[in-house]
């Protein structure tokens, strides 16, 4: 009977080579909740990839940049995919992609992607969360790529991950103190204006989208904005997370990545990270994927009205 290669795992952290067989790595991904792949990616291919991103004038105007200790902490692009030949040439031929299938099914669709900068400042942590709190997708197992750009590791802000947390759902809610919540309404509007919803604001009715934008504009703008000026507006941005992290925080693995490596992790997996204490900007291109079958808000993603990249054009 022929063995299969089951992938070397390296420490422990969940890591394969390249040569491994897609089905263990797809197995040992729906385990743990994500899985780091060495060597996935030329380093041709990711230079090129960010050579587009800060050559190409409309993706660096559609920018955001956060704030943190009164300093800027990330700079955020978003929908890069559909504007990069790089990044598209990239995702299409890669191994990473071959386990999402395995794992989602094939025929992915690009649900969002952003490519981030974590700037030189220590207190740019981006706090722990589950992705699908904030994504109305269903089934809630979309999948992510976190691309490195560069080495990576503890010290630039590496991606932290919580082994098995993406088998059951977290408490997001926003409270005040210790004992003052939010009503759940209010919390789940919050939470949809967080999240990328240029896609689905097409079918929504003209109140429900003006509700939308208007969250949309609090969350990426105003607060931003404001929290340049007063620090105290930065907590506004923490909200939406895991309340009471530390434990989580002991327990996340943090990978030190090479470039070309990348982490796949699930929607429910807590992730997060720690500052940046090195003195150039750690950048990353994060894509997530999802099955044709899905729906948001009741509608499958792959309806045209949606419109959603299919992945393989
Ligand atoms: O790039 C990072 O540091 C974290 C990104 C992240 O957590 C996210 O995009 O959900």
């Amino acid at each position: 009977m022929a063995t299969e290669n089951i992938g070397t795992q390296i420490g422990s952290v969940n890591a394969i080579e390249l040569d491994s067989s897609i089905s263990v790595a797809a197995a040992r991904f729906k385990k743990e909740g994500y899985l780091v792949i060495r060597q996935a990616f030329s380093k041709s291919d990711l230079i090129e990839l960010q050579k587009e991103v800060k050559g190409n004038p409309a993706l660096e105007e559609s920018s955001r940049i956060k704030f943190a200790g009164g300093k800027p902490s990330v700079k955020e692009v978003a929908n890069v995919f559909g504007r990069s030949q790089a990044a598209q040439k990239m995702i299409r031929n890669s191994f990473a992609l071959k386990i999402i299938e395995a794992i989602v099914g094939e025929n992915l669709y690009l649900f969002r992607d952003a490519y981030i900068e974590k700037l030189p400042n220590p207190k740019s942590v981006f706090p722990l969360h589950q992705d699908s709190e904030f994504w109305k997708v269903v089934p809630e197992c979309l999948v992510s790529m976190w691309v490195p750009l560069q080495d990576t590791s503890l010290e630039n802000g590496v991606l932290h991950v919580v082994p098995y947390s993406h088998l059951s759902r977290l408490d997001h809610s926003v409270k005040f103190g210790k004992k003052l919540r939010l009503p759940k309404m209010v919390n789940r509007i919050l939470r949809n204006g967080a999240s990328n919803s240029n896609v689905v604001a097409k079918t929504m009715s003209l109140p429900q989208r003006i509700v939308l934008d208007f969250v949309t504009f609090v969350n990426s703008k105003l607060i931003p904005f404001l929290s340049r000026y007063f620090t105290s507006f930065e907590k506004f941005t923490e909200f939406f997370v895991v309340q009471d992290d530390e434990q989580y925080w002991a327990n996340a693995v943090h990978p030190d990545l090479k470039l070309g490596d990348v982490i796949v992790y699930h929607s429910l997996a807590l992730h997060g990270s720690k500052g940046n204490s090195q003195n150039v900007p750690r950048a990353a291109y994060i894509p997530t994927f999802m099955g044709e079958n899905y729906t948001r808000d009741g509608i499958v993603v792959s309806n045209p009205e949606l419109g959603y990249i299919s992945v393989k054009g």
